[in-house]
């Protein structure tokens, strides 16, 4: 080989390395890029209401920190190509990895195949997930959820589930209204609870939506030994959204098994149930800090140009004092009984929107991380009891 062809071919080998270098880097950082664990999923698409949104549902939050990238054990990439013929999941090396896995918190090899030998790719589910969110301005988003529809069920649903919302209400100090409105906005109520096999949702997920399959992976194992616990002998027949969540709240599998409760006392934790379901909403809220009694939000007012320092559109726990934020010139109309609040800016129908939120806020935030998601679950709730007590409860 004559020097030229040999420079040429080290020059070409330096490229190629190069890109392989490069490619390898983006796909690993796609791979660990999930901010968002969704708790509950978003509404349904079917249902008029709530077209999810923005962002993923999250109850608590992965840590985002690089040293938890580094930690990460390595996970097999899975086969990107489509089973053969109408062939399950079982060919994939990931799939071994998670019956291996399985099998040594004690489930049955056999079994497990079965189940999974079962389940195939559904394309469906990885469309809708894959389509980019819709980012609606809160001046969009809103009518989506503040319906006359939306706001006279809950009243119905109150009135029916009294009892239980009063006794959730005492036992896990969270108000009523806002146990209503989160089951409003997410099911209306129970009507929309999700049509989608979970089992195979979770297994395409995990297995052929890379950027994610991490958490679906946990998710689905998540699923696995909540099926066990609650003695479900079928687990491919639980119906829930496209991406795995289940019941009147929409829980994912994780936060089904830390946070749903058996509230009927039939020694069942059954989030189809009306009853359970707002024992475990409640709990929910509990467990991520809401404080009876504290405000959510306030109409802010504000002047000069310092507010614009603070003011921001994502979920981010108060840190602000009132007087502090007097001091970046935004002033509450209304009153705001938390400790520590922050600035909100929606875009509203005609102008910008800035609202003074509470701890409690933030705690809706929890349950999904989208801002505009909890501003719904606000108005809705104050909507509801107004309605339900006719008086008017806000001050917006
Ligand atoms: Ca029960």
């Amino acid at each position: 080989m004559d020097k030229k062809l040999l420079g040429n071919g080290l020059f070409l080998s330096g490229i190629i390395a190069l890109v392989f270098l490069v490619t390898v880097l983006i796909g690993g950082c796609s791979r660990y890029y999930h901010p968002y664990k969704p708790a509950i999923q978003p509404p349904q698409s079917n249902q008029k209401t709530i077209k999810p949104t923005v962002k993923p549902k999250t109850p608590a939050q992965p840590p985002k920190s690089t040293s938890s990238v580094v930690k990460r054990p390595a996970v097999t990439k899975p086969i990107r190509t489509p089973p053969a013929g109408k062939g399950s999941y079982m060919a994939y090396p990931a799939m071994q990895q998670l019956i291996d896995r399985m099998t040594r918190k004690g489930f049955s090899r056999a079994h497990l195949e079965q189940v999974f030998s079962g389940i195939e790719r559904d394309e469906v589910i990885l469309a809708k997930v894959k389509s980019p969110a819709e980012a609606k301005p809160w001046r969009s988003y809103r009518p989506i959820f503040l319906t006359e529809k939306r706001i006279q069920g809950g009243v119905v649903f109150w009135n029916r589930y009294n009892g239980a919302l009063n006794a959730a209400a005492q036992r896990f100090g969270v108000d009523p209204e806002y146990i209503v409105a989160i089951i409003g906005v997410e099911t209306l109520y129970g009507r929309n609870t999700g049509k989608y096999n979970v089992l195979r949702s979770l297994t395409t997920l995990a297995m052929d939506f890379p950027a994610r399959s991490r958490f679906y992976t946990s998710e689905l194992e998540q699923f696995l030994q909540l099926t066990r616990e609650e003695k479900i002998n079928n687990p491919a027949a639980l119906k829930g959204s496209y991406a795995g969540a289940m019941g009147m709240g929409q829980f994912i599998s994780s936060s089904y098994r830390n946070f749903a409760v058996d509230f009927n006392n039939d020694k069942h934790r059954d989030l189809w149930h009306p009853v359970d379901a707002i024992g475990s909403v409640a709990n929910y809220f509990n467990r991520h800090g809401w404080k009876q009694g504290g405000d959510v939000a306030v109409p802010a007012r504000i002047s000069g140009t310092s507010y614009a320092k603070i003011a921001h559109t994502e979920a981010k726990k108060p840190i602000y004092s009132l007087r502090q934020l007097a001091q970046y010139g935004v002033t509450p109309l209304g009153r705001i009984n938390s400790t520590r609040v922050d600035l909100l800016r929606l875009i509203g129908t005609r102008n910008d929107e800035y609202w003074i939120t509470g701890d409690n806020f933030y705690a809706i935030t929890r349950y999904n991380h989208s801002p505009k998601y909890a501003m719904a679950v606000y108005q809705l709730a104050q909507e509801i009891k107004r309605r339900k007590t006719g008086v008017r409860v806000s001050s917006q």
